[in-house]
């Protein structure tokens, strides 16, 4: 198979420029006519043709102004013209079948519902364009459809104009005033209920607020609604960000490859990310739809205001607007939870993937699919990187960086290097070593060496930095490090050091390595690095078990003591993997902790989460997967008998009223459900998650409950399971929590049981939502069943990718991940994935998108033996 490679290097600007798009959209479930009127300026002096791309268009005509014309060349994936005018309009005829277009990529018809999804490169699919985001245009857009089934048309901007024709359909104009590139234009005709609002910006604009879901569902919608008010109001007092237009429309489809889309004016959501009511929906789902919903909001201006030059620059718009969402939830919510969450995606699958063979910085350069690089990587790393920037700088220097970006760059398309530039402009320190984030990948590994010099008293700590080499890069600069960094001694005093390196609590590592020198420490000095997480990068600390107690007890951040914990817990494993039995002193030391932190449900509920197994492996090499969660499940085992009475007492002494979604409610619910899944394993607890099931008047209560269930006997967890599945079996997205769990079974049968939910009458193999919640559950967290011995997981997955890839192949893009991670697992898993994923690669007709994981993977040889 021969797939053609972007590089980053080779950008040219277009040859041709967009000004004006016109759009006339003729409904029809399998031949929808797409009439196009460009007009059309070539750029700079040359003879280049025009060339277009397109994805699977019929063309039915073109026309240069207003002459019928026979293109030079048009297939499936372009259409060239040449001998043209410096300025013409370009007129374009082509049909599209919204039907048969299971990829959900383009104009979809699903579930009686057409919208569009035209990002990176969907908008190919509608019509011959110049489908790079480089091209920005005004677009006017005219949508025809069936009254009765279609009575809403929308498209993007304001609507300007509707009418009734003779054949019994009716149409709408909608006019954007924004230049936009073509992956924000959106369509959307259905039959929908409909939740209005209207939102007074700062400077007294009415700006009317639409939120369009399934008919019967609008008591759903009211969260988002308001979550949406609440984010407008947040950027315009953190960023001085105002909405742009008269009308700001959501619409939540059932059939949606991934969160959501922040089309100009008119956001297109997975329903998942915008229905949220008490009974359906749980804590963490509240926690989505708002975040969600503020993320699309927010790249009104970061991402639709000013754009992306081309794909390579998608940090720019995701990683920026990824940070900004991350600031107004732990605004709306709490900073702590918020960071230790952002801080596991971190560990378990950004720093998975810089270990893998997609391993690319957060600006890639080289591409083969774009929508492979909508990755963790792009996005959670990007939003790392400009945190550091806004740590280096401080709020308000961050913010007129950010006033000058906008200064400058509004309504242009732009690069990376162009934000650092804006932000170059407002501050004294050089941001050039800075700039290494962009174009470096892999994780950086920060080493902690200590000495004692026991004639002066003195403590001298090095810490060193190194980046190992990675599957795209060898060679690896040092970086610019801000370490937030704590020097606690045994009576718990917080130390400075003599030459004043640390300032105000952080220290700058910049160069391989820096040594601080600290006098006056009574007994052990302990350094606590990375506190709040202060940069994305691994550490490697030898402190012992009574070190990291010292942490949990002593440390100013609690992101600090959250950390050890989880280190403890790590090392607790390792000895058990190891043959070793737990020194008492660690039970002693643990409910220490919990009874001091008995109040404290936030961080109590978050430092009683042992590592996942994903965690785990992260500081471990050619695992024994199997041999690892035996240990891991000995050590929840001996936790729970250990610790039993002093996690009973806190999970008697705290209750929560009727539900209600307020920080200190969750807390509580979290902390609750954590000991209650530990008390669980405890034959005499073991009711405790059958009352708490019958006593729920919420979804977290509820899903807790079956969680801890699994624990018990089989018979108890399969009733809880009958009964929530009786209850929720018309509601998609709430059996999508049950789908979930029941494919992450520890079973034997687990194959047949999942082909059983495959046949459940609300199964869907071209809903990703039900695909993920089946399939990509048992890869992604099913780590007992899917790294079976006999390689009977793997394989039941990709007889699954090679069906999915003919419909969907981003969903399957996705859901091969776990395979592609071969590289962190011993043998027999690693040669039998490999084995799979060889089998995938013969697969007739393979999508860009599985072939260019898989292949990449195949061809890794282990790049951590540097
Ligand atoms: N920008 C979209 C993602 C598009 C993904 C295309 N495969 C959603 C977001 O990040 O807000
Ligand atoms: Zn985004």
């Amino acid at each position: 198979m021969s797939v053609t490679v972007k590089r980053r290097a080779d950008y040219l600007p277009p040859a041709f420029t967009v000004s004006s798009v016109s759009l006339e959209f003729f409904l029809h479930p399998e031949k929808t006519r797409v009439c196009s009127s460009l007009t059309v300026s070539r750029n700079g002096n040359h003879n280049k043709p025009l060339e277009l791309d397109g994805e699977q268009l019929t063309l039915l005509s073109v026309a240069v102004d207003g002459n019928a014309v026979e293109p030079d060349h048009c297939d499936h994936s372009s259409l060239h013209l040449s001998d043209l005018p410096d300025a013409f309009t370009l007129q374009i005829e082509t049909e599209i079948n919204p039907s048969e277009n299971h990829a959900l990529e383009g104009l979809y018809l699903s579930n009686g519902v057409y919208c569009t999804q035209c990002e990176a490169e969907g908008f190919r699919r509608i019509t011959y364009f110049l489908d790079r985001p480089d091209v920005l245009a005004e677009y006017r857009v005219t949508v025809h459809g069936e009254k009765q089934a279609f009575p809403t048309l929308l498209s993007n901007g304001n609507p300007v104009e509707k009418g009734e024709n003779d054949d019994g359909t009716h149409w709408v104009t909608w006019h954007d005033p924004h230049p936009k590139p073509s992956y924000l234009f959106a369509l959307v005709a259905g039959d929908f209920d409909l939740l209005t609002d209207t939102f007074t910006t700062m400077s007294g604009k009415d700006v009317a607020l639409e939120l369009y879901v399934d008919k019967g569902k609008k008591g759903r919608g009211e969260f988002a609604l308001d979550s949406l008010k609440r984010a407008m109001k947040w950027d315009e007092q953190t960023f001085g960000l105002e909405y742009d237009l008269d009308i700001y429309m959501i619409v939540a489809v059932d059939f949606f490859n991934m969160g959501a889309m922040e089309n100009k004016g008119l956001n297109i959501f997975n329903s998942k990310f915008v229905l949220a009511d008490n009974d359906s929906a749980t804590d963490d789902d509240f926690f989505n739809v708002e975040s969600v919903i503020a993320h699309e909001y927010f790249h009104n201006w970061t991402g639709n205001r000013v754009t992306c030059r081309d794909w390579f620059q998608l940090s720019l718009k995701e990683g920026l607007t990824v940070f900004r969402d991350q600031q107004f939830s732990a605004d709306m919510t709490s900073p702590l939870s918020n960071r230790i969450k952002q801080v596991r995606v971190m560990r378990e699958h950004q720093f998975a993937e810089d270990a893998s063979a997609m391993s690319h910085p957060i600006r890639p350069d080289e591409v083969m699919e774009m929508n492979n690089f909508y990755t963790v990587t792009v996005y959670d790393k990007g939003a790392e990187v400009i945190r550091m920037l806004h740590t280096l700088l401080g709020q308000q220097t961050f913010r007129r960086g950010i006033d000058e970006y906008f200064r400058r760059h509004d309504g242009q398309a732009v690069t990376c290097d162009d934000f650092v530039a804006a932000m170059q402009a407002v501050t004294d320190r050089d941001l050039s070593q800075f700039s290494r984030w962009y174009s470096q990948s892999g994780t950086p590994e920060i080493t902690v060496n200590r000495q004692y010099d026991d004639a002066t008293g003195a403590h001298t700590i090095t810490l060193s930095q190194r980046t190992p080499a990675t599957a795209d890069q060898k060679d690896k600069q040092p970086l610019l490090l801000p370490v937030a960094i704590e020097l606690i001694d045994d009576e718990g005093n917080s130390l400075a050091d003599d030459e004043g390196l640390i300032e105000k609590g952080m220290l700058i590592l910049d160069a391989e390595a820096v040594t601080l020198t600290v006098t006056g420490a009574k007994g052990q000095l302990t350094p606590v690095l990375l506190g709040n997480f202060s940069a994305p990068a691994r550490v490697h600390n030898d402190l012992c078990v009574s070190e990291q107690l010292k942490v949990v007890r002593h440390a100013k951040d609690s992101f600090n003591r959250w950390d050890a914990m989880q280190s403890l817990y790590d090392f607790c494993i390792s000895e058990i993997e190891a043959g070793r039995t737990l020194d008492d002193s660690v039970w002693r030391g643990l409910r220490t902790v919990i009874a001091s932190e008995a109040n404290n449900m936030e961080l109590l509920g978050e430092c009683l989460v042992i590592p996942t197994v994903e965690t785990l492996c992260q500081s471990r090499n050619e695992v024994d997967v199997q041999a690892l969660i035996a240990a891991r499940k000995a050590f929840c085992q001996q936790f729970a008998e250990q610790l039993e009475e002093a996690l009973l007492s806190v999970f008697d002494a705290n209750h929560t009223d009727s539900y209600r979604y307020v920080q200190s409610d969750i807390n509580t619910r979290r902390c609750r459900n954590v000991i209650l899944a530990h008390l669980a394993r405890l034959p005499d607890h073991a009711a405790k998650a059958r009352q708490q099931y019958n006593a729920s008047d919420n979804m977290t209560d509820t899903l807790g409950a079956l969680k801890a269930a699994q624990y018990t006997d089989q018979s108890n967890f399969l009733l809880m399971m009958g009964d929530f599945e009786e209850t929720w079996h018309n509601d998609p997205l709430v059996l999508d929590k049950w789908f979930a769990l029941h494919a992450t079974q520890a079973r034997s049968d687990i194959l047949a049981q999942l082909s059983m939910l495959r046949e459940h009458p609300q199964f869907s193999a071209n809903n990703p939502n039900r695909v993920r919640a089946v399939i990509g559950s048992f890869a992604f967290f099913n780590n007992e069943c899917f790294h079976a011995r006999d390689g009977s997981g793997y394989k039941y997955v990709t007889d699954y990718l090679m069906v999915l890839d003919d419909s969907n192949p981003q969903v399957a893009a996705r859901i091969v991940t776990p395979l592609t991670q071969w590289q962190r697992y011993a043998d027999p898993y690693r040669s039998l994935m490999k084995a799979q994923l060889s089998r995938l690669l013969t697969k007739k007709n393979l999508s860009k998108d599985l072939f260019e994981k898989v292949s990449k993977s195949l061809a890794y040889d282990n790049a951590s033996s540097d």
